[in-house]
């Protein structure tokens, strides 16, 4: 899953791809580079981000989904049923709800009626204050719990099973010793019984790891480390990767296939 921000401060590419014609020609290009789908999103979940209007929104998402959709599946990040609605409406396939459907209300009934693949991801809480909120006993227990408990609801809702994605959440109220124990205990969260999407791609946990007593790595110089974890959550058998370079990670998944393949290949 290529990452396709048409925001002006996300963490990972602030600004980059703003425009709606820089976003569509970013698209098509992770889309050459074999993504299987792009992730549109407006919004931006950058610790301590404020929201923008739900006009701001759909202003952002709904050109780039519109001419996304004709060259591949396009999902749409969101956390409003209504820019869901009209992203569905213009081309997306697929709706990625970084609160699991409880910023919004509306947003289970929404993905009910209209029968399409939801990703419901692990989310204590707006980006704004999210961090004060990384207080777990047992962070792989808690996830799963209250990811479980998600997936219940929303299947109860109407939601389908055979739709149903679930994500543990990587630095969504998180500190990086809790990124770094969900990664290592991935089979606990495909445990819950259903496909997992992974998105570790240049998350703040990756700047810090080997730096000890130097500034963190930024975020365009954590490629090669999102590469590891992403080759990691391939072989843990995660279901998708949700990746700003998707070469790298096109490059990672081949290497993992390839050390699966049998001797003599
Ligand atoms: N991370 C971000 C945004 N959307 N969606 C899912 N399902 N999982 C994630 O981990 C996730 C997400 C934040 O990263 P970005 O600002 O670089 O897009």
């Amino acid at each position: 899953m290529g990452v396709v921000n048409v925001t002006p401060d996300s963490f990972s590419d602030g600004g980059q791809w703003f425009q709606p014609e820089d976003a569509v020609r970013h698209g098509r290009e992770l889309r050459a580079q074999g993504a299987d789908v792009l992730d549109v999103g407006g919004e931006s979940t950058r610790p301590g981000a404020e929201r923008p209007s739900e006009a701001e929104e759909l202003r952002r998402v709904l050109p780039v989904v519109a001419a996304l959709s004709e060259v591949s599946p396009v999902s749409v990040d969101t956390m409003r049923a209504t820019v869901a609605a009209a992203a569905l409406d213009a081309g997306a396939t697929l709706v990625n709800d970084v609160s699991g459907g409880l910023a919004d209300p509306d947003m289970a009934p929404l993905v009910a009626e209209r029968g399409v693949p939801f990703v419901a991801m692990h989310w204590r809480g707006h980006s704004l204050d999210m961090q004060s909120r990384a207080s777990y006993d047992d962070v792989v227990a808690d996830v799963c719990r209250e990811l479980g408990g998600r997936a219940e609801a929303l299947l109860a809702a109407g939601v389908a099973a055979d739709g149903l994605v679930l994500d543990p959440g990587f630095g969504f109220a998180k500190l990086a010793p809790d990124n770094w124990a969900l990664l290592r205990h991935l089979d606990a969260v495909l445990g819950l019984g259903h496909p997992v999407l992974v998105g570790t791609s240049r998350k703040k946990f990756l700047g810090l790891v080997g730096r000890e007593g130097r500034e963190e790595r930024p975020p365009l110089e954590r490629d090669v480390a999102t590469a590891v974890t992403t080759a990691h959550a391939a072989r843990a058998g995660a279901w998708g990767l949700r990746v700003h370079d998707v070469v790298a990670a096109v490059d990672a998944l081949d290497v993992t296939e390839a050390l699966r393949g049998s001797d003599g290949d």
